[in-house]
């Protein structure tokens, strides 16, 4: 998902040899892997969109919503279909010196965070604005202040001078508890790194939490989702005898996933029942007291309602074997 400017559509900006193109400005735009549009997009908006954009929760359905803020000052929140999620867009509104009582609102280069601040399990959306960090609950509501003095349910998150980057969370003095840093502006000889201490415990799932999402600025947000490291395995068991083998659980987004797993058949045994990702199930051929011939089985490992189907072929017999020699240089 990225926006646009205004270049192409502008004949004074287009680079000789290249086409104007009339629609092309000012749009967010989402594409699928393949090149194809996301049915519902583009969306064409008010101003230039040059921030990075963030994925996260902020509703109810599974599906992530992106946030993108406009240079002029709008921060739209949309769902994967292209529609406004309720209460989005917004501006971000700081105090006016010095009457305590008027607003500005200032628009911000810097790209969005999408985090739970509160510990509540819902997440806030965070921009920097003029002095000042400005926070939203998910359903546009503004937390922090707009007035001089604040009243006292609102967040006051103020720095020295104006905030041009995107801050960052993490509970960096490790005390449990998350916190909030900014790098503020220089005004004079006067700038700072600054950090709030949050009342989300450390552990608090987080969508969105810096630029980019992490440290590598991967900008990628997977979906929880359980893998094994196959989903077909066969097996030759000597006759009268037993084999084992394993299997890797783990979940696609590199988190924590539980686990049951469950076979069909009383010869194909399972080590442990369920667990954790990442895991290893143990398998064991049981197969001590069967015929020699063809056997079949299915291992089911479901989590959080996505069931995993293994399929198992066993082959029993007198297993003839012929060893190769293999001459490695
Ligand atoms: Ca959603
Ligand atoms: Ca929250
Ligand atoms: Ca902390």
């Amino acid at each position: 998902m990225v926006g646009s400017g205004t270049c192409w559509s502008n004949p004074a900006c287009v680079p000789p040899g290249y086409e104007l193109n009339p629609n092309a400005g000012r749009k967010l735009n989402a594409w699928h892997h393949t090149g194809q549009p996301v049915a519902g997009w583009p969306i064409p908006v008010t101003a230039n969109a040059f921030a990075s954009p963030a994925l996260g929760q902020l509703d109810d359905d599974p599906a992530l919503e992106v946030v993108v803020n406009l240079e002029d000052g709008w921060i739209h929140a949309l769902k994967g279909n292209g529609t406004p999620v309720p209460g989005w867009p917004v501006k971000p509104f700081t105090p006016a010196a010095p009457d305590g009582v008027s607003t500005v609102s200032f628009p911000t280069p810097a790209s969005p965070l999408i985090a739970d601040l509160t510990g509540d399990g819902l997440n806030e959306v965070v921009l920097p604005s003029n002095f000042e960090i400005v926070v939203w609950d998910r359903n546009g509501q503004q937390l922090t202040r707009t007035t001089f003095p604040p009243p006292p349910e609102k967040w006051v998150l103020e720095t020295f001078f104006t905030l041009n980057s995107a801050p960052a969370i993490g509970d960096v003095d490790g005390d449990g508890f998350l916190d909030l840093i900014a790098a503020s502006g220089m005004n004079g000889n006067t700038g700072g790194l600054f950090a709030w201490s949050l009342a989300a415990p450390a552990a608090t799932k987080q969508d969105w939490p810096e630029f980019r999402r992490n440290r590598l600025n991967e900008a990628r947000l997977l979906t929880p989702r359980l893998t094994a490291s196959t989903q077909q395995i066969s097996a030759l068991v000597e006759l009268g005898s037993q084999q084992s083998t394993s299997l890797s659980l783990t979940d696609a987004a590199g988190g924590s996933l539980t686990w049951q797993a469950q076979s069909d058949q009383a010869w194909l045994q399972l080590t442990p029942p369920n667990g954790t990702t990442p895991a290893t199930l143990q398998i064991t051929f049981q197969a001590a007291e069967l015929d020699a011939g063809a056997y079949q089985g299915t291992i089911q490992i479901t989590s959080d309602g996505s069931p995993l189907t293994i399929n198992v072929q066993m082959q029993v017999g007198s297993l003839n074997r012929i060893y190769l020699p293999l001459i490695v240089r």
